[in-house]
């Protein structure tokens, strides 16, 4: 009788133990996040609060999370890649790291997140869309006795040396799309010229795309290669700065999102996926300044924001420029023939 008890009980322990071992598993996603770091807290801590799922963050830029996911995929450990960059997020897609999901959500969404889906095999969404540009810091470009700013190829004349500041192209997902812009804008050989010229005047090569633009709202740089939305935010927040659409036309994004490939928690993958493409969660992007427009049609946006429609923008090319050997054959040529250059 007390045998039965003893191994009834141990089995009963054991089933519980298992259970909760699978409910607690159940209850936790593993987010890495490549946009604005406040905007990454927000939506983690808006998910945990609305599903009682725990989240654990990381934020790193949309390049590095890349190359995370690619170092992780024979023991994948995250479970959703929300935020940065498209074409990193196609290229991963291409790679075969990301899970194909076709959510409830996507009939509420502009064309142009679709279409990003459809040209992934549905491995990747768009979430945001927004415009390349610079800003500069109009108090430290008078100081300097410099003028204002118009175009692209303003950035080249000698005397803004050491003024002007972008990401590496390697870690950061807007200085790829610079990169990308700049080739598409101007052809592949002058486009380079352009990198080239660009690089004598540039002061640092930062890990993270908005970085140079936050050092210029802080008087610690003149010019910064940023999205435009990204400017917007430093003079929405008080600082000196004045947005610029350069002339000659820009590149944009389109923010991606993808569910990774053997995730561990897939199932609350999905539901922070359907979540996010939600139109008010996609609106509370405006209480942390981040102006980009949104995926969902009927979501907010801020008459602060920048005017898409008015703007000359190229025909952008994501497949292309999202595609696993353009990207690092573009990489490569960046890191081989401008990056190296003596400034
Ligand atoms: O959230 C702002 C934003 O500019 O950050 C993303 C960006 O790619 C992340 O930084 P990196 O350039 O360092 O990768 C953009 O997608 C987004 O608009």
């Amino acid at each position: 009788m007390k045998r039965t008890f003893t191994a009834l009980s141990t089995t009963t322990i054991a089933l519980l133990g298992a259970l909760s071992g699978h409910a607690m598993a159940a209850e936790k996603l593993t987010y890495y996040c490549s946009a604005q770091e406040d905007w990454c807290q927000l939506m983690a801590t808006g998910f945990e609060e609305e599903t009682g799922i725990k989240v654990n963050m990381t934020r790193k830029s949309s390049g590095e999370v890349m190359a995370q996911i690619k170092a992780e995929s024979n023991n994948p450990k995250g479970d959703i890649w929300w935020g940065g960059t498209g074409d990193p997020h196609l290229q991963a897609a291409e790679e075969g790291l990301l899970e194909p999901y076709v959510s409830p959500m996507r009939g509420e969404l502009h064309d142009w997140a679709i279409k990003q889906a459809e040209s992934a095999g549905d491995a990747t969404i768009g979430i945001y869309s927004g415009a390349l540009g610079y800003g500069y810091n109009e108090e430290v470009l008078e100081a300097n006795n410099l003028p204002v700013p118009a175009c692209w190829k303003d950035l080249l004349k000698p005397e803004y040396k050491g003024h002007v500041q972008m990401a590496n192209p390697n870690s950061s997902g807007t200085a790829y799309t610079t990169l990308a812009t700049i080739v598409q804008l101007f052809g592949e050989e002058e486009g380079f010229e352009f990198m080239k010229g660009l690089h004598k005047n540039i002061n640092q090569y930062t890990k993270s795309g908005s970085a140079p633009i936050k050092a210029a709202a802080r008087g610690e740089n003149t010019i910064g290669i940023v999205f435009m939305h990204d400017a917007v935010a430093q003079a929405v927040s008080g600082f000196p700065i004045k947005v610029v659409a350069p002339c000659e036309g820009t590149g944009y994004e389109i923010g991606g999102m993808s569910i990774i490939k053997g995730a561990r928690n897939p199932e609350n993958a999905q539901k922070f996926y359907d979540w996010a493409l939600q139109a008010d969660v996609q609106t509370r992007a405006l209480e942390v300044n981040a102006f980009q427009v949104m995926s969902n049609k009927a979501a907010e946006s801020s008459p602060m924001a920048p005017d898409m429609d008015s703007l000359t923008l190229i025909d952008y090319d994501f497949v292309k420029y999202g595609s696993s050997d353009e990207r690092k054959r573009l990489l490569k040529k960046w890191d081989d023939e401008v990056s190296v250059i003596p400034q």
